[in-house]
């Protein structure tokens, strides 16, 4: 089953929009599988973001991940990153589509409030580097069976 990293990010916490994210993903049909809300520190701020550093945009990243708490999660299901991308919207909040989170919530990409994983070789990396192998629960809903084909 696919997985993607989740983080509802400074922004979203203090907007009181932790809920609201939460769900429409399960809504959605996607399962819960891990969540913790934490103060990010600056190291895994920088392990987070390792593949924008050097950007003009990366300090501002790293000091509004790190202004805050967040809410981290991971997210499993059939095609998970693909399907969590499409409701979270575009990178850039002003050209998100209508009805998706960045839409619907942002206008800056500086404040997007929330995080997904872009592929899902990201969404393994990122798990790993947020949740320790016991933070990851596997389990199964009595209704898996009416929202997974498979
Ligand atoms: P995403 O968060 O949609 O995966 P990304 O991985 O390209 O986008 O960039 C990570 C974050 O960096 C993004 O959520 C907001 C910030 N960012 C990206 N491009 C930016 C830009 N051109 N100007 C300012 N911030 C940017
Ligand atoms: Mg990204």
């Amino acid at each position: 089953m696919e997985k993607s990293l989740v983080l509802v990010k400074p922004d979203g916490v203090q907007r009181g929009l932790i809920g609201e994210v939460i769900a429409r993903f399960e809504r959605r049909g996607l399962r819960l599988i891990g969540a913790k809300f934490l103060q990010v520190s600056k190291e895994l701020a920088e392990q987070h973001y390792a593949e924008h550093k050097g950007k003009a945009f990366y300090d501002g990243l790293i000091s509004y991940i790190t202004s805050a708490p967040v809410m981290a999660m991971v997210w499993e299901g059939p095609n998970a990153v693909a399907a969590i991308r499409q409701t979270v919207g575009s990178t850039k909040p002003a050209e998100a589509a209508p009805g998706t989170i960045r839409h619907d919530f942002a206008l800056e990409v500086g404040r997007n409030l929330i995080h997904a994983s872009d592929k899902p070789e990201t969404g393994e990396r990122e798990a790993a580097l947020w949740f320790k192998a016991e933070e990851l629960v596997a389990w199964s809903r009595a209704v898996d069976a009416w929202i997974f084909e498979q």
